[in-house]
């Protein structure tokens, strides 16, 4: 089969955000745009004649043709062999967990994770390294610069292969083989946790409902939780990965899971509730009538990870990125294991899970994981909690206000100002550089800060380090206010304010965090001028 070099120019918006390329599919579908970032992919990573690569997507709209176009690209490549998900489907998480089990050289993943799809919606592509995780910062800067150079493209002329079918085919000198999505995914499961206590939790009456939000993750949970777990098959919902999510917005939070939510707060809820987002990696846990912020999560499956089997060895550490509340702090500091705070995006953690120094990552954003693979890993969180619940047979309620009398509560908030004017969100950022200097040691209401500063991180292992990562400020009695901007959004820009208090009373857990937050956000809209600068009296989405 003949390869082809084909001539093109630089497009000069090929830089990765938070978690790979992401731009509206119309973008994507331009004549050249995949086909430059992937060569700028492949010329950045060195990887020897006949190496294997992983390659799977969400099954959003433009997987399957991009997909294709991508084997063609790997096989003018000198790619020996690509691993690729049957239908083109592969969830973040199990892309992953292939690359590790099959040592291959790395992998591509295709996904705008939990932005909508569909012709009008957003697709995305993300590199992942040969240990499984985002390829970190080095690679993803040198990619970006060798879009902004490049001149031509190579990839062969050849039919497209099929997807449907498990097997190998060639397609010019490589090897496509087509593998099951979820098997090699469902084993590792299955070797970390008690299925067993699992299973005799389900058929005791405990009842769960999963929200697949018809994403990636519909096949995985049917054959975990149904299949190998004896849920009833209406366990799971919105199973059917479909192009365009159902028109909906496969991002697991009490605003968008809506169906859930309304199942676990509506009468004869079920005891458990979880959802995931569109590529597998997200998780949210709901209690009956009760919802867990994901930063309190983390921590409690550290406190309780003695009760998994995977984890009865200890941890090393935990990591979490740095809007993400300490609640996981006090855990480690309990457990006497060193915590880490890193810049937000899984990337970070790579290192440490590498360097042996963590076991378990989190951030706020509904992403947990552990170093069995390099990705955050929604239906683990889902495997973790349950198994927990099967350990201490009691309700996810009283687990987390247990939780919450011993090490105290990590009151926690997320508002996001979603599609506001770049310019509008630079100048709210500008305004917060250039004030916080004055802010050092000022009281502002009830509170006295204790520092303000841009966060910055060098990375312990590689010594790397990597600025401007979001304006933090803290106060004397460790609540916080943080202002980022999002790195994974495709229209304007999107203003997150994190926003945290420390309850050590417990006759004060039972209040509403926005009740308990009010002051701070309070404070947070003043010294931002927000309001004013941005027309909008509330924030788009609270998490
Ligand atoms: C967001 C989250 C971040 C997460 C990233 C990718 O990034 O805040 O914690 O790692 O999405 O998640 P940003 O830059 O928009 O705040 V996923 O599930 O969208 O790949
Ligand atoms: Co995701």
């Amino acid at each position: 089969m003949q390869v082809r070099s084909v001539a093109t120019t630089p497009f000069n918006d090929q830089k990765p955000g938070t978690s790979g390329l992401r731009k509206r599919v119309q973008v994507f579908c331009q004549a050249h745009y995949l086909e430059n970032f992937v060569q700028s992919i492949f010329a950045s990573i060195a990887a020897p004649p006949g190496a294997t690569l992983a390659l799977g997507g969400d099954g959003r709209y433009y997987n399957r043709e991009a997909i294709q176009i991508i084997l063609r690209m790997a096989s003018a490549n000198g790619f020996g062999r690509v691993l690729v998900g049957r239908g083109g489907i592969l969830s973040t998480p199990a892309v992953s967990c292939v690359i590790r089990k099959y040592q291959t050289y790395g992998g591509i993943i295709l996904s705008a994770s939990h932005n909508p799809g569909g012709p009008d919606g957003d697709f995305g592509i993300k590199y992942n390294t040969a240990n499984g995780g985002p390829a970190p910062e080095k690679i993803t800067e040198a990619v970006y610069a060798a879009s902004k150079k490049i001149a031509q493209y190579r990839i062969i002329d050849a039919p497209d292969v099929a997807l449907d079918n498990l097997g190998d085919s060639k397609l010019g000198d490589m090897i496509v083989s087509v593998i099951d999505p979820v098997g090699d995914y469902a084993e590792l499961m299955e070797s970390l946790f008690d299925f067993a206590a699992i299973r005799k939790l389900l058929s005791g009456g405990f009842r769960i409902k999963f929200d697949a939000m018809h994403a990636v993750t519909g096949p995985y949970a049917r054959e975990i939780f149904v299949n190998r777990l004896g849920a009833p098959p209406d366990s799971v919902i919105n199973a059917e990965p479909l192009a365009d999510f159902g028109g909906g917005h496969p991002d697991p939070n009490l605003t968008y899971a809506h169906e859930l939510v309304e199942a676990l707060y509506g009468a004869n809820a079920p005891d458990f509730g979880a959802a995931s987002d569109g590529d597998g990696d997200r998780n949210m846990i709901l209690g009956r009538q009760f919802f867990v912020t994901p930063s309190d999560s983390l921590a409690i499956l550290a406190a309780n990870a003695h009760l998994v089997p995977g984890y009865q060895q200890g941890l090393a550490g935990i990591a979490r990125s740095m809007p993400t509340s300490a609640a996981a702090d006090r855990v480690a500091a309990a457990l006497d294991i060193p915590c880490y705070e890193t810049p937000t995006g899984w990337k970070f953690f790579g290192n440490l899970m590498d360097a042996g120094k963590v076991t378990l990552c989190g951030e706020e954003s509904f992403g947990t994981g552990s170093d069995h693979i390099r990705e955050k890993d929604g239906l683990w969180a889902v495997l973790f909690w349950l198994n927990i619940l099967a350990a201490r047979k009691q309700s996810v309620e009283t687990i987390v206000r247990e939780h919450w009398a011993r090490f105290g509560r990590n009151v926690y908030s997320r508002h996001d100002y979603e599609g506001i004017p770049g310019d509008a969100a630079n100048g709210v950022m500008r305004l917060l550089h250039e004030r916080f200097g004055e802010w050092q040691g000022a009281q502002l209401g009830n509170y006295r800060v204790l520092f303000c500063d841009d966060f910055s991180y060098t990375d312990p292992v590689d010594g790397s380090v990597s600025t401007g990562q979001g304006v933090r400020i803290g106060f004397t009695d460790g609540s916080r206010i943080v202002f980022r901007l999002s790195g994974t959004g495709t229209e304007g820009a999107t203003l997150r304010i994190y926003l945290e208090s420390f309850e050590p009373d417990v006759a004060k857990h039972h209040l509403d965090a926005q009740e308990a937050l009010a002051e701070l956000i309070g404070i947070a809209l003043e010294i931002s001028e927000l309001r004013e600068r941005t027309g909008r009296d509330r924030p788009t989405v609270v998490t």
